[in-house]
């Protein structure tokens, strides 16, 4: 008799039924991250599991019995600037869950929103699945590899409690929106749009970590302003929303496992 059908990728009940202990949140932004660093009153680690000279910035602390790591790409070494976008996110993210081994990666960030869809500055999103819109394979299967649809973990009473909206988060390497891209992200049924979460998400599938999606609205895309401007103009305050959401959130989460979120 054939053996019967299992989901092998699906997180074990183990895993589902135990209290979470450890939390690694992955921010690409200094500025997004700061809040919640001083919130939790987190240290910086000086780091002996990140390879040498990397600029990958790790904070750590205990809240509520749990580890909590915020990790951030850093600066470019060259340009000073927040290493925005997939690839340094999917490297931080990957270097850390092998090292912290975490029972949950919250990604947690801003994002462009679409007004057509529901989204308004200031929004919090939680992210139900994520995918890339600046993957395009014209070859059969190749195509939906590019797409790279993962569901978030489930979030329900996350969402109920902190009363967050939910959409599908779309992602890809600019911060402005090709005809193409815009094309993508329609097929793609998204939300929100970001630079980090389906790469994280491609991670945290890799690994086998639940993941979670918290995303802050700081400019409309299908709105009239230039998005580099609304995105500026708005990130500070939507970073305090973003602050508090993630808070609330972490709170939500001390002493409940995976299955309970
Ligand atoms: N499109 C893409 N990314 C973003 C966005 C938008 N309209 N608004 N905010 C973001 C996020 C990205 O994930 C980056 O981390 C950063 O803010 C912009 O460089």
């Amino acid at each position: 008799m054939a053996p019967p059908e299992t989901q092998p990728d699906a997180p074990s009940e183990d895993v589902q039924s135990k209290p979470i202990s450890s939390i690694l949140i992955f921010i690409a932004m200094h500025t997004e991250a700061l809040p919640l660093v001083n919130r939790f009153q987190l240290t910086e680690a000086v780091d002996s599991s990140y390879p040498k000279g990397v600029p990958w910035v790790r904070y750590h602390g205990v809240y509520k019995n749990l580890h909590l790591n915020i990790v951030q790409p850093g600066k470019d070494p060259v340009l000073g600037v927040d290493s925005v976008g997939t690839i340094s996110a999917s490297l931080v993210t990957y270097a850390s869950v092998l090292a912290l081994q975490p029972d949950l990666i919250i990604n947690a960030g801003t994002a462009g929103g679409f007004k057509a869809k529901g989204a308004a500055i200031g929004d919090v999103f939680l992210a139900s699945e994520v995918a890339f819109h600046d993957r395009r394979i014209p070859i059969p299967v190749f195509d939906l590899y590019g797409v790279g649809l993962r569901p978030a973990c489930s979030t329900c009473n996350i969402s109920q409690e902190l009363n967050l909206k939910i959409g599908r988060l779309s992602t890809g390497d600019s911060l402005d929106m090709s005809p193409h891209d815009e094309a993508s992200i329609i097929a793609n049924e998204a939300t929100i749009k970001d630079m980090e979460g389906a790469a994280v998400a491609y991670v945290a599938d890799l690994l086998k970590v639940p993941v979670i999606f918290i995303k802050a609205v700081t400019d409309i895309v299908d709105g009239d302003k230039p998005t580099a401007e609304e995105f500026l103009q708005n990130l500070t305050a939507v970073t305090a929303a973003l602050d508090e959401t993630v808070a609330k959130a972490i709170d939500f989460i001390a002493g409940k496992c995976i299955s309970e979120l």
